[in-house]
């Protein structure tokens, strides 16, 4: 299992990024700290400065888990449901570029908040088109696709894990998995470790945040179960902590860090 956390190129509007902007510092921190990955969050692929920054990433060691773009809708309006062509087009184009660029880096592409917020059989029907599109750039790309429930205060299109699972397999996306983030299944799942073990086999990326949002051990989840399923169901890749920062993000990464070994390590047999 690797632990990371998430990073901007940029400062952004987009909350739950522990380290937004300041990435050539943050980045030697984040190492240092012991985490060895980092979901990274861009405006888009062609963005200046995106290379330098991928090649000091690189010198670190640290892997890139994902290559997000949710600046594509916070900042600009973009979304994959929309029902202006135009919109969907135009975004499409940026997330193939995003794909290409998440391939020379060996990262996967997820989609949550990107998809809008409004919901309805139309926007279902917008979204499915515009990610049939980008399942054919994956494919061609070698890159996963990993669909992400999202609260319903945030998109109406997807909330909860098997509302995840039925989308792929009614719109027949062989390039997709499932991000599944515990602090969205807090508020829209029946059961988190229910939903963590019907999405067994399925699971391309994990995000982390406490049922505050705030990092791991600093809200009432029940850490202890999320580790014991995710053993249960053979999930060993990239649990990722995309919280809210605090006054000291740098405290909070670290003390989030001594939390997540320790619930690791105290949890590597399922519980009864
Ligand atoms: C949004 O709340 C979220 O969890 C992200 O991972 C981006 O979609
Ligand atoms: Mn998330």
């Amino acid at each position: 299992m690797k632990f990371g956390v998430s990073v901007s190129t940029f400062p952004t509007n987009f909350g739950p990024i522990l380290f937004p902007g300041d990435l050539d510092r943050n980045i030697k921190t984040i190492a240092d700290l012991g985490y060895q990955e980092i979901d990274l969050f861009i405006k888009y692929a062609g963005e200046p400065g995106l290379q330098e920054t991928l090649e000091i990433i690189k010198q670190t060691g640290i892997s890139i888990g994902i290559i997000a773009a949710v600046s594509a809708f916070v900042d600009d309006g973009l979304f994959l449901s929309s029902p202006d062509k135009n919109v969907r087009n135009e975004l499409i184009t940026r997330m193939k570029d995003q794909i290409s660029l998440a391939s020379e880096v060996g990262a996967n592409v997820p989609v949550g908040t990107i998809r809008g917020s409004e919901g309805g059989e139309d926007r279902e029907k917008w979204l499915a088109e515009s990610l049939n599109i980008l399942n054919d750039h994956a494919i061609d790309n070698d890159v996963k696709i990993l669909l992400e429930p999202v609260n319903r205060y945030e998109s109406q299109l997807i909330n909860s894990v098997p509302d995840a699972i039925t989308f792929i397999d009614k719109y027949d996306l062989p390039k997709f998995d499932l991000l599944v983030d515990v602090f969205h299944m807090n508020i829209e799942d029946k059961s988190i470790l229910e939903s963590l073990k019907k999405a067994r086999g399925r699971i391309g990326h994990v995000h982390f945040a406490d049922s505050n949002r705030l990092v791991p051990g600093m809200g009432h989840l029940d850490w202890d179960g999320i580790f014991s399923t995710l053993f249960e169901i053979g999930y060993d890749s990239i649990c990722s902590i995309e919280a809210i920062p605090g006054n000291n993000p740098e405290k909070d990464a670290e003390f989030a860090y001594g939390y997540l070994v320790e619930k690791f390590n105290s949890n590597t047999l399922p519980r009864d």
